[in-house]
């Protein structure tokens, strides 16, 4: 993970969650709409009941959110179910947090990217129509999320060998607007457990 503060603000309207379960991980990113205090509680409200129910549907936890968000701003949010002995992503987002996978590929030094689907919507708003997707992961597969205070394109050009930590660093030295929060969460799926 890494992350930018909007300058002028002392609070990070972003967030990241990332819970261990039974059979994999939970990992989200959610946006308060705006910057600042007000943006940054909106999050962790959000949050909060990610991280309270971590193993229900998403179309649940995101109707859940949603819900929440009364008295709040507004968040969007993208969240992704690693399930490891089935090596199998479950992916949905609402909003413009972006996800991608960059595809393992033990030849060439440039990974395929599948850039995954999202709803336009703001949950606390306007929730839209709700259905996950599914994708098969193979090992090596790095899932990146991002805040839009990055700007697209990050994914261009992008080598295989940089580790999540170094790829998130990269893309937010590189690619961050600089007028809002900015938030990478990068994860590299390791193959099924055994
Ligand atoms: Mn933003």
């Amino acid at each position: 993970m890494a992350s930018f503060v909007c300058p002028g603000e002392t609070r990070l309207g972003d967030r990241w969650v990332v819970r261990d379960l039974p059979d994999g991980l939970l990992m989200a990113v959610i946006d308060g709409l705006g910057h600042g205090r007000l943006a940054y509680e909106a999050a962790e409200q959000a949050a909060m009941v990610m991280e309270s129910r971590p193993q229900d549907p998403l179309e649940r936890l995101f109707a859940e959110v949603h819900r929440a968000q009364t008295g709040f701003r507004g968040v969007v949010m993208s969240a992704a179910r690693i399930d490891t002995r089935r090596s199998l992503m479950t992916w949905l987002g609402v909003g413009n947090v972006g996800g991608v996978i960059l595809r393992h590929s033990p030849d060439s030094s440039a990974p395929r990217r599948h850039w995954l689907a999202l709803h336009p919507g703001l949950l606390g708003t306007s929730l839209p129509a709700l259905r996950s997707e599914a994708y098969p992961l193979s090992g090596g597969d790095v899932l990146v999320m991002t805040t839009d205070g990055i700007r697209m394109g990050y994914a261009d050009g992008m080598r295989q060998g940089r580790t999540p930590q170094e790829l998130a660093d990269y893309i937010i030295a590189s690619h961050r607007t600089g007028n809002d929060d900015a938030m990478v969460l990068a994860a590299r799926y390791p193959g099924p457990a055994s």
